[in-house]
């Protein structure tokens, strides 16, 4: 998956016509967002329509499927229908889990982000002790998208190993939770990024702050 400027908007605000408002004023220089249950649980699954129609973006639902593997494929199966171009996946009930997620993607013509490690402190309790044995197996199945954490640059860095140049990582953990840009963009693809945008006072001209930081990097040679 391309993203431009390197930056996805993860829009977790609760109110449908706020998120819709706040997305269109930064949309001009990104073209995905990612959408979870904040979102959908109150706004429904049609906002991901209502998004694509009238911002033109491409939408990954973080949806964090972890179930068995027949459940995995009718949440995938929805999620696509309802216009989905991407879904994250968890990694730790395993490969059978996974594989259902790839399959549905696979048949739709779709993308799953295996989510690898989190970013928040209490990850470390479990999924960091098994990060790597998740990007591993991910690159057995042949997942070609991550998720990893922006907040815990080591792990970042060993799954960048595990999986690959050639692997697309989206990297949350940026701004509120104490990631740092270029730091994580030196091994992750692209960045998602929530509420310093959507809970700024001028969330176009944070996103505009943040794609100069972005290309003044690039010309230092990142
Ligand atoms: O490990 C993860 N950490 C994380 O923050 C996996 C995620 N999917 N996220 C999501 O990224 C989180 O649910 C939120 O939607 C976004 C980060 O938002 P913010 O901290 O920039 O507001």
């Amino acid at each position: 998956m391309m993203v431009e400027n390197n930056i996805i908007l993860a829009m977790d605000l609760t109110d449908p016509t706020k998120a819709l408002r706040v997305t269109a004023q930064v949309i001009d220089y990104i073209d995905t967002v990612k959408i979870g249950y904040p979102l959908v649980l109150s706004a429904g699954m049609g906002c991901i329509q209502e998004f694509k129609e009238e911002l033109q973006c491409k939408i990954i639902a973080d949806f964090k499927v972890a179930d068995i593997p027949e459940t995995n494929e009718k949440i995938c199966n929805i999620t696509f229908e309802y216009g989905a171009d991407a879904i994250i996946v968890h990694g730790f009930p395993g490969p059978d889990s996974i594989k259902a997620c790839m399959d549905a993607a696979n048949k739709k013509g779709k993308e799953i982000f295996l989510l690898a490690d989190m970013s928040h402190p209490g990850s470390e309790k479990f999924m960091g002790k098994v990060s790597e044995e998740i990007a591993k197996l991910g690159v057995q199945l042949g997942v070609g998208n991550y998720v990893a954490p922006a907040t815990k640059l080591e792990s970042l860095m060993r799954i960048r190993r595990i999986v690959g140049d050639d692997a697309f990582i989206i990297s949350p953990g940026v701004g509120f939770q104490g990631g740092e840009i270029i730091k994580t963009l030196k091994f992750a693809d692209a960045l998602i990024i929530g509420r310093t945008i959507y809970l700024s006072k001028n969330p176009r001209k944070t996103m505009e702050e943040l794609i100069e930081i972005l290309e003044d990097a690039h010309q230092t040679g990142l």
